[in-house]
């Protein structure tokens, strides 16, 4: 990324002193993974940084450094507000109101990125927003913040399985490997230690794959999620499962957030443009990951999905 970007960001950082950090709601590894790392890089500095993700994040992430000093809600004002992998500020709640925009540092990689920040780091061809954050940080790290950037750059590429996964992001990978990452600890805390109750909610989740040609579509019920004693933070890395059956090029996750709000998870293998497709109900992502909500119950809402995008 251009050099000259880095040195605005500093500038602006060396300017303030109380700093807030925060990502979007239902926060995934890289939103987790950004907070955390920079928040980590900005104390470092000796700034007074508040990280804050609104929504719970996923229990698989707590093995990083920083995990539990995450706040839910900020108040009050702050000299510096940065914004990580947000396409845009609505994206996100419990920050305080009325930010003036020249106090916003916006840094993702959404290519729907509003640049709603007085200062825009949109880089659409990074896989992460922990990916544009290494180039950031660069050496000066430690191993706390390096392993959340390694996590973020990880999740958000599947596992560097995902097209987002580039020469450069594999680049970056080996970079933080040699500065002291052990990425089979974190491929373990992250990829194997689901709890048991979330084991058994997969288990419901895939009983109700239904197939359509060469797209499928999996359902997970609040009734589901109470008999395995699981909360919705337990769901976001089920979305996955649509996708890996042969054939199948669209995979879509109905979920049941609450009696008259339904969450709608798309992920393709490159064939349809799923940001295009959660873009019409008001919601969007990345080509090949993408979601959206939908103002009614589960059952509405699968028929709508299955007249709309499925075509029945
Ligand atoms: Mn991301």
């Amino acid at each position: 990324m251009d050099n000259n970007l880095i040195v605005n960001i500093e500038q602006l950082i060396e300017k303030s002193n109380s700093i807030l950090v925060f990502a979007h709601k239902r926060p995934d590894g890289d939103a987790v993974g950004s907070v955390i790392a920079f928040s980590l890089f900005l104390k470092s500095k000796g700034k007074k940084v508040t990280a804050l993700l609104p929504d719970d994040p996923p229990p698989e992430y707590d093995f990083l450094k920083g995990f539990d000093s995450i706040v839910k809600k900020a108040e009050g004002e702050f000299d510096l507000y940065i914004s990580l992998d947000e396409a845009d500020l609505s994206r996100t709640y419990n920050i305080p109101d009325n930010i003036p925009k020249e106090k916003i540092i916006n840094i993702d990689h959404h290519k729907s990125n509003t640049y709603f920040g007085g200062l825009n780091v949109v880089l659409p061809d990074y896989s992460s927003t922990c990916e544009i954050l290494i180039e950031i940080v660069g050496e000066r790290g430690n191993t706390d913040i390096y392993n959340a950037l390694y996590t973020g750059m990880l999740t958000d590429t599947g596992g560097f399985k995902y097209a987002n996964t580039s020469v450069r992001t594999l680049k970056h990978a080996i970079e933080l490997i040699e500065k002291g990452v052990n990425h089979a600890y974190i491929s373990q805390m992250v990829f194997m230690r689901m709890t048991r109750g979330k084991i058994k909610l997969l288990a419901l989740a895939l009983e109700t794959l239904e197939f359509y040609g060469d797209k499928a579509v999996m359902t997970i019920s609040l009734d589901m999620l109470n008999k395995t004693g699981t909360t919705m933070k337990d769901t976001e890395s089920i979305t996955g499962y649509t996708l890996v059956t042969r054939g199948i090029e669209l995979g879509v996750l109905l979920r049941e957030e609450a009696e008259n709000r339904t969450r709608v998870s798309f992920r393709s293998k490159g064939k349809y443009d799923v940001d295009l497709m959660a873009k019409e109900f008001g919601g969007g992502g990345h080509k090949e990951a993408a979601g959206c909500t939908i103002d009614t119950d589960l059952q509405t809402a699968s028929k709508i999905i299955k007249e709309k995008v499925i075509g029945l």
